[in-house]
Protein backbone atom coordinates (compact mmCIF):
# COMPACT_ATOMS: atom_id res chain seq x y z
CA UNK A 1 0.00 0.00 0.00
CA UNK A 2 0.98 3.38 -0.50
CA UNK A 3 1.01 7.03 0.57
CA UNK A 4 0.92 9.81 -1.58
CA UNK A 5 2.74 13.03 0.12
CA UNK A 6 2.34 16.46 -1.02
CA UNK A 7 4.48 19.53 -2.24
CA UNK A 8 7.09 19.97 0.77
CA UNK A 9 9.15 22.96 -0.70
CA UNK A 10 11.63 22.49 1.84
CA UNK A 11 9.60 22.41 5.03
CA UNK A 12 11.69 19.39 6.80
CA UNK A 13 10.89 19.23 9.76
CA UNK A 14 7.03 18.99 8.96
CA UNK A 15 7.71 16.25 6.23
CA UNK A 16 9.10 14.17 9.35
CA UNK A 17 6.25 15.15 11.49
CA UNK A 18 4.08 13.45 8.74
CA UNK A 19 6.40 10.46 8.12
CA UNK A 20 5.72 9.78 11.56
CA UNK A 21 2.00 10.79 11.62
CA UNK A 22 1.85 7.93 9.18
CA UNK A 23 3.64 5.71 11.26
CA UNK A 24 6.76 5.56 9.14
CA UNK A 25 10.00 4.75 11.17
CA UNK A 26 13.22 6.32 11.16
CA UNK A 27 15.99 3.43 10.37
CA UNK A 28 19.35 3.09 9.02
CA UNK A 29 18.55 3.74 5.43
CA UNK A 30 16.18 6.98 6.44
CA UNK A 31 12.22 6.70 6.95
CA UNK A 32 10.60 3.15 6.18
CA UNK A 33 7.18 1.62 6.91
CA UNK A 34 7.21 -2.09 7.40
CA UNK A 35 4.17 -2.55 5.05
CA UNK A 36 3.65 0.83 3.01
CA UNK A 37 5.60 3.10 0.84
CA UNK A 38 5.72 6.96 0.21
CA UNK A 39 5.03 8.42 -2.99
CA UNK A 40 5.83 11.94 -3.33
CA UNK A 41 4.32 13.95 -6.09
CA UNK A 42 7.47 16.52 -6.85
CA UNK A 43 8.29 20.55 -5.25
CA UNK A 44 11.01 19.37 -3.13
CA UNK A 45 12.78 22.65 -3.37
CA UNK A 46 12.56 26.54 -2.94
CA UNK A 47 10.62 28.67 -0.14
CA UNK A 48 11.08 26.73 3.02
CA UNK A 49 14.26 26.71 5.21
CA UNK A 50 15.51 23.16 5.10
CA UNK A 51 15.77 22.16 1.13
CA UNK A 52 19.03 19.80 1.81
CA UNK A 53 17.66 17.87 4.20
CA UNK A 54 13.86 17.57 2.42
CA UNK A 55 16.21 16.41 -0.63
CA UNK A 56 18.52 13.82 1.80
CA UNK A 57 14.95 12.20 3.42
CA UNK A 58 13.50 12.16 0.40
CA UNK A 59 15.87 10.66 -1.86
CA UNK A 60 17.11 8.48 1.08
CA UNK A 61 13.82 6.98 1.10
CA UNK A 62 13.66 6.21 -2.56
CA UNK A 63 17.48 4.82 -3.09
CA UNK A 64 15.85 2.48 0.10
CA UNK A 65 13.20 1.23 -2.04
CA UNK A 66 11.07 2.86 0.31
CA UNK A 67 9.20 5.32 -1.56
CA UNK A 68 9.02 6.86 -5.18
CA UNK A 69 9.19 10.32 -6.13
CA UNK A 70 8.69 12.43 -9.09
CA UNK A 71 10.00 15.52 -10.41
CA UNK A 72 7.91 19.23 -9.58
CA UNK A 73 7.97 22.41 -11.98
CA UNK A 74 10.21 23.44 -8.79
CA UNK A 75 12.60 20.68 -9.63
CA UNK A 76 12.49 21.77 -13.62
CA UNK A 77 13.26 24.97 -13.27
CA UNK A 78 16.03 24.48 -10.84
CA UNK A 79 17.41 22.13 -13.14
CA UNK A 80 17.09 24.60 -16.01
CA UNK A 81 18.80 27.23 -13.54
CA UNK A 82 21.87 24.66 -13.24
CA UNK A 83 22.28 23.15 -16.62
CA UNK A 84 24.33 24.28 -19.78
CA UNK A 85 23.45 24.58 -23.15
CA UNK A 86 26.08 23.08 -26.04
CA UNK A 87 27.45 27.40 -26.05
CA UNK A 88 27.57 27.09 -22.39
CA UNK A 89 25.03 29.47 -21.58
CA UNK A 90 22.11 28.42 -18.81
CA UNK A 91 19.18 27.16 -19.80
CA UNK A 92 17.30 29.64 -17.70
CA UNK A 93 19.09 32.22 -17.47
CA UNK A 94 20.70 33.96 -13.85
CA UNK A 95 19.15 36.84 -14.08
CA UNK A 96 17.24 38.56 -11.15
CA UNK A 97 13.85 37.00 -11.40
CA UNK A 98 14.79 33.56 -11.82
CA UNK A 99 17.09 33.98 -8.91
CA UNK A 100 14.55 35.31 -7.18
CA UNK A 101 12.03 32.52 -8.15
CA UNK A 102 14.78 30.32 -6.57
CA UNK A 103 16.16 31.84 -4.04
CA UNK A 104 15.85 29.47 -1.00
CA UNK A 105 17.55 26.95 -3.03
CA UNK A 106 20.03 29.40 -4.78
CA UNK A 107 20.83 30.69 -1.62
CA UNK A 108 21.16 27.15 0.58
CA UNK A 109 23.13 25.64 -3.01
CA UNK A 110 25.59 28.31 -2.59
CA UNK A 111 26.90 26.61 0.54
CA UNK A 112 27.64 23.27 -0.61
CA UNK A 113 28.07 22.87 -3.88
CA UNK A 114 29.43 19.18 -4.01
CA UNK A 115 25.98 18.73 -2.38
CA UNK A 116 24.18 20.33 -4.82
CA UNK A 117 25.80 18.49 -7.47
CA UNK A 118 25.00 15.61 -6.30
CA UNK A 119 21.15 16.37 -6.04
CA UNK A 120 20.56 17.97 -9.08
CA UNK A 121 22.15 14.64 -10.50
CA UNK A 122 19.68 13.24 -8.54
CA UNK A 123 16.59 15.26 -9.37
CA UNK A 124 17.58 14.45 -12.87
CA UNK A 125 16.52 10.60 -12.47
CA UNK A 126 13.45 10.97 -11.19
CA UNK A 127 10.62 10.58 -13.12
CA UNK A 128 8.42 13.15 -14.68
CA UNK A 129 5.47 10.22 -14.25
CA UNK A 130 4.39 7.04 -12.98
CA UNK A 131 2.23 4.02 -13.60
CA UNK A 132 1.70 2.37 -10.40
CA UNK A 133 -0.32 -0.79 -9.33
CA UNK A 134 -3.87 0.52 -9.62
CA UNK A 135 -2.71 4.38 -9.68
CA UNK A 136 -1.29 7.62 -10.96
CA UNK A 137 0.80 10.01 -10.16
CA UNK A 138 1.96 13.29 -11.71
CA UNK A 139 2.56 16.52 -10.46
CA UNK A 140 0.30 19.12 -12.05
CA UNK A 141 -1.59 17.29 -14.98
CA UNK A 142 -2.69 13.71 -16.65
CA UNK A 143 -2.77 14.52 -20.22
CA UNK A 144 -2.93 10.68 -22.02
CA UNK A 145 -1.23 12.56 -25.24
CA UNK A 146 0.86 14.24 -23.86
CA UNK A 147 2.29 11.40 -22.02
CA UNK A 148 2.24 9.41 -25.04
CA UNK A 149 4.70 11.68 -26.93
CA UNK A 150 6.68 11.65 -23.97
CA UNK A 151 7.07 8.32 -23.87
CA UNK A 152 7.81 7.94 -27.30
CA UNK A 153 10.42 10.91 -27.23
CA UNK A 154 11.91 10.22 -23.87
CA UNK A 155 11.66 6.73 -22.65
CA UNK A 156 13.59 7.43 -19.75
CA UNK A 157 11.03 9.66 -18.29
CA UNK A 158 13.46 12.00 -16.31
CA UNK A 159 14.75 15.57 -17.04
CA UNK A 160 18.02 14.72 -18.28
CA UNK A 161 20.85 16.98 -19.64
CA UNK A 162 20.15 15.66 -23.02
CA UNK A 163 16.45 15.94 -22.62
CA UNK A 164 16.64 19.41 -20.64
CA UNK A 165 18.95 20.93 -23.82
CA UNK A 166 16.97 19.10 -26.17
CA UNK A 167 13.63 20.94 -25.37
CA UNK A 168 14.36 24.07 -24.20
CA UNK A 169 16.37 24.35 -27.71
CA UNK A 170 13.72 23.69 -29.80
CA UNK A 171 10.69 25.20 -27.44
CA UNK A 172 8.36 22.75 -29.03
CA UNK A 173 5.19 19.64 -28.62
CA UNK A 174 7.97 17.89 -26.39
CA UNK A 175 8.22 20.91 -24.43
CA UNK A 176 4.89 21.86 -24.10
CA UNK A 177 3.91 18.31 -23.15
CA UNK A 178 6.69 18.32 -20.52
CA UNK A 179 5.37 21.89 -19.44
CA UNK A 180 1.79 20.98 -19.13
CA UNK A 181 2.71 17.39 -16.61
CA UNK A 182 4.61 19.93 -14.48
CA UNK A 183 2.72 23.21 -14.79
CA UNK A 184 -0.92 21.91 -15.46
CA UNK A 185 -3.24 23.36 -18.19
CA UNK A 186 -3.23 27.16 -18.46
CA UNK A 187 -6.63 29.54 -20.00
CA UNK A 188 -5.01 32.85 -21.54
CA UNK A 189 -7.12 35.91 -20.76
CA UNK A 190 -8.24 37.81 -24.46
CA UNK A 191 -6.03 40.64 -24.40
CA UNK A 192 -9.10 42.93 -23.31
CA UNK A 193 -9.22 41.54 -19.82
CA UNK A 194 -6.65 43.19 -17.71
CA UNK A 195 -6.02 41.02 -14.12
CA UNK A 196 -3.84 41.27 -11.47
CA UNK A 197 -2.56 38.56 -8.94
CA UNK A 198 -2.62 39.11 -5.05
CA UNK A 199 1.33 40.19 -6.05
CA UNK A 200 -0.06 42.62 -7.75
CA UNK A 201 1.13 41.21 -11.05
CA UNK A 202 -0.66 41.46 -14.48
CA UNK A 203 -1.85 37.95 -15.09
CA UNK A 204 -2.27 37.18 -19.10
CA UNK A 205 -3.44 33.59 -18.07
CA UNK A 206 -4.37 31.53 -15.43
CA UNK A 207 -4.66 27.56 -13.91
CA UNK A 208 -7.77 25.95 -15.08
CA UNK A 209 -9.28 22.38 -14.41
CA UNK A 210 -8.24 19.81 -16.68
CA UNK A 211 -10.98 17.27 -15.69
CA UNK A 212 -13.86 19.75 -17.38
CA UNK A 213 -14.66 20.89 -20.12
CA UNK A 214 -15.63 25.08 -20.29
CA UNK A 215 -18.62 25.11 -22.54
CA UNK A 216 -21.53 27.26 -20.74
CA UNK A 217 -19.03 27.56 -17.75
CA UNK A 218 -17.92 31.34 -16.33
CA UNK A 219 -14.68 32.22 -16.36
CA UNK A 220 -14.53 31.49 -12.33
CA UNK A 221 -15.59 27.98 -12.87
CA UNK A 222 -13.05 26.13 -14.41
CA UNK A 223 -10.61 28.21 -12.21
CA UNK A 224 -8.62 26.12 -9.69
CA UNK A 225 -5.67 26.71 -7.75
CA UNK A 226 -5.39 30.60 -8.38
CA UNK A 227 -5.00 32.98 -5.35
CA UNK A 228 -7.20 35.56 -7.64
CA UNK A 229 -11.18 35.77 -8.77
CA UNK A 230 -12.33 35.62 -12.16
CA UNK A 231 -15.05 37.12 -13.12
CA UNK A 232 -17.94 34.98 -13.10
CA UNK A 233 -19.42 35.79 -16.79
CA UNK A 234 -19.40 33.11 -19.02
CA UNK A 235 -16.54 32.21 -21.33
CA UNK A 236 -17.03 33.51 -24.93
CA UNK A 237 -17.73 30.24 -26.93
CA UNK A 238 -15.13 31.75 -29.50
CA UNK A 239 -12.50 31.62 -27.20
CA UNK A 240 -13.62 27.76 -25.94
CA UNK A 241 -10.96 25.18 -26.65
CA UNK A 242 -11.10 21.37 -26.32
CA UNK A 243 -9.50 19.68 -22.95
CA UNK A 244 -8.96 15.81 -23.66
CA UNK A 245 -10.97 15.13 -20.52
CA UNK A 246 -9.76 12.74 -18.31
CA UNK A 247 -12.63 9.75 -18.03
CA UNK A 248 -14.23 9.10 -14.53
CA UNK A 249 -13.62 5.30 -15.15
CA UNK A 250 -9.96 5.62 -15.63
CA UNK A 251 -7.31 4.91 -12.74
CA UNK A 252 -7.26 7.45 -10.18
CA UNK A 253 -4.49 10.25 -10.72
CA UNK A 254 -2.80 11.75 -7.19
CA UNK A 255 -1.13 15.31 -7.74
CA UNK A 256 -0.24 17.91 -6.14
CA UNK A 257 1.04 21.58 -7.31
CA UNK A 258 -2.36 24.17 -7.32
CA UNK A 259 -1.36 24.51 -3.08
CA UNK A 260 -5.62 24.34 -2.84
CA UNK A 261 -4.64 25.19 1.51
CA UNK A 262 -7.75 23.21 3.37
CA UNK A 263 -9.75 22.38 0.33
CA UNK A 264 -6.72 19.65 -0.71
CA UNK A 265 -7.47 16.58 -1.61
CA UNK A 266 -10.12 13.96 -3.30
CA UNK A 267 -11.79 16.52 -6.38
CA UNK A 268 -13.49 13.95 -8.36
CA UNK A 269 -14.16 10.09 -7.80
CA UNK A 270 -10.69 9.72 -9.53
CA UNK A 271 -8.59 12.63 -8.80
CA UNK A 272 -7.35 14.19 -5.61
CA UNK A 273 -4.48 16.98 -5.21
CA UNK A 274 -2.41 16.49 -1.87
CA UNK A 275 -0.82 19.89 -2.05
CA UNK A 276 -1.71 21.69 0.64
CA UNK A 277 -0.03 24.58 0.11
CA UNK A 278 2.43 24.34 2.96
CA UNK A 279 5.32 27.06 2.04
CA UNK A 280 2.31 29.41 2.29
CA UNK A 281 0.62 29.31 5.31
CA UNK A 282 -1.61 26.19 4.10
CA UNK A 283 -1.42 22.32 5.36
CA UNK A 284 0.84 19.91 4.49
CA UNK A 285 -1.43 16.51 2.84
CA UNK A 286 -0.74 13.08 2.16
CA UNK A 287 -3.68 10.40 0.51
CA UNK A 288 -3.35 6.81 2.78
CA UNK A 289 -4.35 4.92 -0.57
CA UNK A 290 -5.96 1.73 0.18
CA UNK A 291 -7.04 0.74 -3.61
CA UNK A 292 -10.34 1.63 -2.99
CA UNK A 293 -12.58 3.94 -5.54
CA UNK A 294 -14.11 6.18 -5.35
CA UNK A 295 -11.49 7.85 -3.48
CA UNK A 296 -12.61 9.10 0.02
CA UNK A 297 -11.71 12.25 1.48
CA UNK A 298 -11.24 10.54 4.74
CA UNK A 299 -8.49 8.98 3.91
CA UNK A 300 -6.68 12.14 3.87
CA UNK A 301 -4.13 12.79 6.77
CA UNK A 302 -3.26 16.75 6.75
CA UNK A 303 -0.56 17.92 9.00
CA UNK A 304 -0.27 21.62 10.02
CA UNK A 305 3.61 23.74 9.86
CA UNK A 306 6.04 22.35 12.26
CA UNK A 307 8.68 25.02 12.78
CA UNK A 308 10.97 24.71 15.18
CA UNK A 309 13.11 21.56 14.85
CA UNK A 310 11.77 19.97 18.09
CA UNK A 311 12.14 16.37 16.40
CA UNK A 312 15.30 14.84 15.83
MN1 LIG B 1 4.28 22.88 -8.41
Amino acid sequence: MYDIIGDIHGEANTLKHMLLSLDYEEGKEGYFHPERKAVFVGDYVDRGPGIFETLRIVREMVTAGNAYAIVGNHELNVLAFYTKDSDGLFLRAHNLKNKTQIKKTYEEFRLDKVKRKSYLKWMRSLPIFLELEGFRVVHACWDQKAIELLKKENPENCLSKKFLTKIYYEKGEVFNAAMLLLKGREFAFPDNLVLKDGYGFKRSAYRIKWWEPMNGKSFEDISFGNRFHLPEYSIPSQLYFDIPLYPENEKPVFFGHYCLGDKAGVVRSNLCCVDGCIANDGVFVAYRWDNNLPLNQKNIISVKKVKKSSLK
